[in-house]
């Protein structure tokens, strides 16, 4: 039986949202041992636990048909996968950043300056497609140090609350990359592997959905319910049910996260009550 072979970071910041993503998307990863690979149950997988800088070449290669990596590893490392979906945790960007005190008035004053970098090919591509001439300088750890001791004028490395570049007095001054985990893939799947990727695929994006939307319930006058009804479209149509008080009923239906609070008022301004907002685990469409 052929199984599909899921690149994982073996320890790192993307292990917990990757193990928590697939345990919602219902495959069970045997947890608590400390193997390279691991099979599950109820899905026809196994579980490769990675170095993040090695998964995209493995993908490459077939020695695991797919992988959860960050997007900055898959365009630095460059090999050939696909990008099938964005996965909307590990978030943060790429960037240049320069000792406070050193001011940039523009780019071009990058011209000459050493850059310190653990990403030379994503770095050289931004420098070229910008006509900057700079001289990259490329270290494997610690980048942020660099200005410090000499071993070069600014920096280029990823950053996501700030704190790292702040506390090493330096602040960010452009930056050339937003980045993501992402799901990669191999190009020549046998079609049993594409199925069960399609199949994963499906529940990951039934999940992604559900948590960008949420489920409404409210009471209202009867003689409200058109003028409800068109700030809550719903997947369809909402749902409408009498309530036992003569005149009222309960509505029920789905709304975005990004829509929620102005919806919200409207909702109440025509006469809204007891509105309440639940979680929606999954969407399946
Ligand atoms: O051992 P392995 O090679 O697998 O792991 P790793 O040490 O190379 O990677 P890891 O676990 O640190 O990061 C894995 C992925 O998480 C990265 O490739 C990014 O896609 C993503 N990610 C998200 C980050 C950050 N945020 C992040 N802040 N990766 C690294 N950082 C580092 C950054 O390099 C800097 O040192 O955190 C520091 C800055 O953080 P702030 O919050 O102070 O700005
Ligand atoms: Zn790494």
């Amino acid at each position: 039986m052929e199984k599909l072979r899921i690149a994982v970071q073996k320890s790192g910041r993307l292990i917990e949202s990757s193990m928590k993503l697939l345990k919602e998307c219902g495959i069970d990863v045997p947890a608590g041992n400390n193997q390279l690979k691991i099979s599950v149950d109820n899905f026809d997988a196994e579980i490769l636990f990675l170095r993040d800088d090695d998964i995209p070449e493995y993908v490459q290669d077939g020695v695991a048909d797919i992988g959860f990596v960050g997007e900055n590893v898959v365009l630095e490392k460059n090999k050939i996968t696909n990008i099938i979906e964005r996965l909307g945790y590990g978030k943060c960007r790429l960037s240049i950043a320069l000792p406070k005190g050193k001011r940039l008035n523009n780019l071009q004053e990058l011209n000459g300056v050493k850059i310190a970098t653990s990403y030379p090919v994503i770095l050289s591509n931004w420098l070229s497609e910008n006509n900057i001439k700079a001289d990259i300088h490329e270290i494997s750890g610690s980048v942020e140090i660099a200005p410090r001791i000499g071993l070069a004028d600014a920096i280029c490395d990823l950053v996501s609350s700030g704190s790292t570049l702040f506390s090493n007095e330096l602040y960010e001054c452009e930056t050339i990359l937003k980045s993501e985990a992402v799901l990669i893939s191999g190009k020549n799947l046998s079609q049993r592997k594409q199925e069960l990727l399609d199949q994963l695929l499906f529940r990951i994006r039934s999940v992604k959905k559900a948590k960008h939307t949420k489920y409404v319930l409210l009471n209202a006058p009867n003689d409200s319910i058109a003028q409800i009804c068109k700030y809550l479209p719903g997947i369809n149509s909402p749902t409408i049910v009498p309530l036992a008080q003569e005149g009222w009923s309960s509505i029920h239906s789905v709304i975005g996260e990004n829509d929620f609070w102005n919806v919200i008022e409207k909702l109440k301004a025509a006469g809204a009550q007891g509105i309440l907002i639940l979680p929606i685990e999954k969407i399946i469409e």
